[in-house]
């Protein structure tokens, strides 16, 4: 438009200069919504113990697509139900499933209340937890408080001018600070406009945790999806909430406290769970938010299953000193937790059994991995974390039963050999260990979520007994394993006198034993072998 006067040129520059000042204000309106979410608690239809597990852990966008696009969404994940439910699972944990930028693993968040649209919408979403519901199964998602994706619209908005109302919702300084590395990076990163800190990827910016309205916000979040029936969260990265300085930057105590903000917050919903991520710090984790991944006892465990008795005696006393409530795994899909469990036991299945049925019988809540069960490698060619988040196999078909197109990654190197179709009619295969594993904790309280005694490891036998009350009276189990690859004899101790044991594992030999006097018994034991006793009072 032509300016005609001095006057209205200058009524014009005027103008110009509000509507530039009001831009910003007027942009960072609809950028989100702040309402409070107040809890609305529609309840739980399940009973309480789900929580006692196991877990499945899903990528969703590997396990089952359901409309022929090569890519794993939440009706292809509802269809799979059923094999879940006879595996007896009672949780699944589903990595994001919320829109990301990564547009792969989801830890990139782009929207918090949202679906993937790879995924499918909020109405499959709601319909999986209908559908899980009603098998007794409960589901929680990942929340990623730390960080939002760069496109997240907070982001864009912080990032395009310091005066934006939402700049202070990330964390910023003019010049670049100095000292810093995390994970052997650099997280600070220039803008046009000052340096943002992003502690694991330039695309994924730190929120500024000390800013209450932010903390405040995530609350709103979490409520949203709670209100709406999912029964709880895995908290991803908590060691790196809040950052103090170069040289105090993890598993601060600002970061604890945030966490056990949030715990209170899922207590008040009935039956709800909340598992952390703190390989750093898992035990003032787990005290914060009521369970956390046992990072290191996966490695110990593993590396007593090919051959070293020493992890074995911190295998046996890890729950003499940590919390029960520590989510045990063998592996998961990041890869500093190491490879799939196949590929760590180099195709040992002797070894990958005994791993499954260490951390399936012992304290903590267990985390498998999803085709664990089947016994999955890594994914064919493929490298680091991509690697551990191959294709789901689910039968001899061209894709593995997964998709009818070409998937959108590689499968596993072993998936013509190890799919869920062959193992469901092998009696003797690896997914019925799992089935008869989880049952069979399943079907007693002590071994669900009793007590750990006696636990003892000696050379490559280690052995541990679980307790439970019940209604008539207290329930015991022991439990033996020889880890070593020849047979051997051993006197079991610490038993209750005169106790009678009867065998609960499938694959031990038949017969009842007596505990004499003493409290000691004698057993038998097969290479690489478990044995599972009822241990009932002596009359
Ligand atoms: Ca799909
Ligand atoms: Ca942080």
């Amino acid at each position: 438009m032509p300016a005609s006067s001095p006057l209205v040129s200058r009524l014009l520059a005027a103008a110009t200069l509000v509507l530039m000042n009001l831009t910003p204000l007027q942009a960072a309106e609809p950028v989100i919504d702040t309402t409070p979410v107040p809890m609305a608690d529609p309840g739980s239809r399940l009973d309480a113990h789900w929580r006692d597990g196991p877990f499945m852990q899903v990528f969703v966008r590997s396990y089952q697509d359901s409309d022929g696009d090569g890519i794993g969404d939440l009706r292809g994940l509802t269809q799979r139900l059923d094999h879940l439910q006879s595996l007896g699972v009672r949780g699944l944990w589903l990595m994001p499933i919320q829109p990301s930028q990564d547009g792969d693993h989801g830890y990139a968040v782009k929207d918090y209340r949202a679906i993937e649209p790879d995924y499918g919408t909020l109405d499959d979403f709601d319909e999986l937890l209908r559908q899980a519901h009603a098998r007794g199964i409960g589901v929680i998602i990942d929340y990623v408080i730390n960080h939002s994706a760069a496109d997240h619209p907070l982001f864009r908005a912080a990032e395009a001018s310091p005066a934006s109302p939402w700049r202070d919702w990330y964390v910023w300084s003019d010049d670049k600070p100095a000292g810093w590395q995390i994970y052997g990076n650099d997280p600070w990163y220039e803008t046009d406009h000052g340096h943002y800190f992003a502690g694991f990827w330039s695309e994924m910016p730190d929120f500024n945790l000390k800013n209450p309205a932010v903390v405040a916000w995530h609350h709103d979040n979490l409520r949203w999806w709670l209100n709406r029936g999912v029964d709880g969260f895995r908290f991803d990265a908590v060691g790196n909430l809040i950052e103090n300085g170069p040289l105090a930057w993890e598993s601060q105590p600002e970061s604890v406290a945030l966490m056990a903000d949030v715990a209170a917050l899922v207590r008040r919903y009935e039956h709800r769970y909340l598992v952390c991520e703190a390989p750093g710090d898992p035990v003032a984790y787990a005290r914060a938010c009521g369970a956390a991944f046992a990072f290191g006892h996966n490695n110990r465990l593993v590396s007593a299953a090919m051959g070293s008795p020493t992890p074995l005696e911190h295998v046996a006393g890890y729950f003499e000193r940590m919390p029960a409530g520590m989510a045990t795994f063998a592996s998961n899909h990041d890869s500093f937790a190491g490879q799939r469990l196949m590929d760590r036991v180099r195709g040992d299945e002797a070894a990958y059994r005994l791993v499954a049925a260490t951390y399936l019988l012992q304290p903590g809540t267990p985390f498998i991995y999803y085709g664990e069960e089947i016994g999955l490698a890594g994914g064919a060619g493929l490298k680091g974390d991509p690697k551990l988040r191959a294709t789901m196999s689910w039968d001899a078909s061209a894709h593995g039963g997964f998709s009818s197109a070409r998937p959108y990654r590689a499968a596993p190197t072993n998936a013509g050999t190890h799919h869920v179709a062959a193992q469901q009619a092998d009696a003797a295969s690896l997914l019925q260990h799992y089935r008869a594993l989880i049952a069979l904790r399943n079907s007693r309280p002590s071994l669900r979520h009793g007590g750990y005694e006696a636990a003892r490891a000696d050379g490559w036998l280690m052995t541990f007994q679980r307790t439970a009350p019940v209604a008539h009276g207290v329930e015991r189990t022991l439990v033996v394993y020889n880890f070593g690859t020849r047979k051997r004899r051993d006197r079991i101790e610490a038993l209750p006198p005169g106790a009678t044991l009867r065998p609960l594992w499938r694959g031990q030999p038949p017969g009842i034993r007596t505990v004499d006097r003493r409290g000691r018994v004698q057993l038998d034991l097969a290479p690489q072998s478990l044995q599972v006793w009822s241990v009932e009072a002596g009359r």
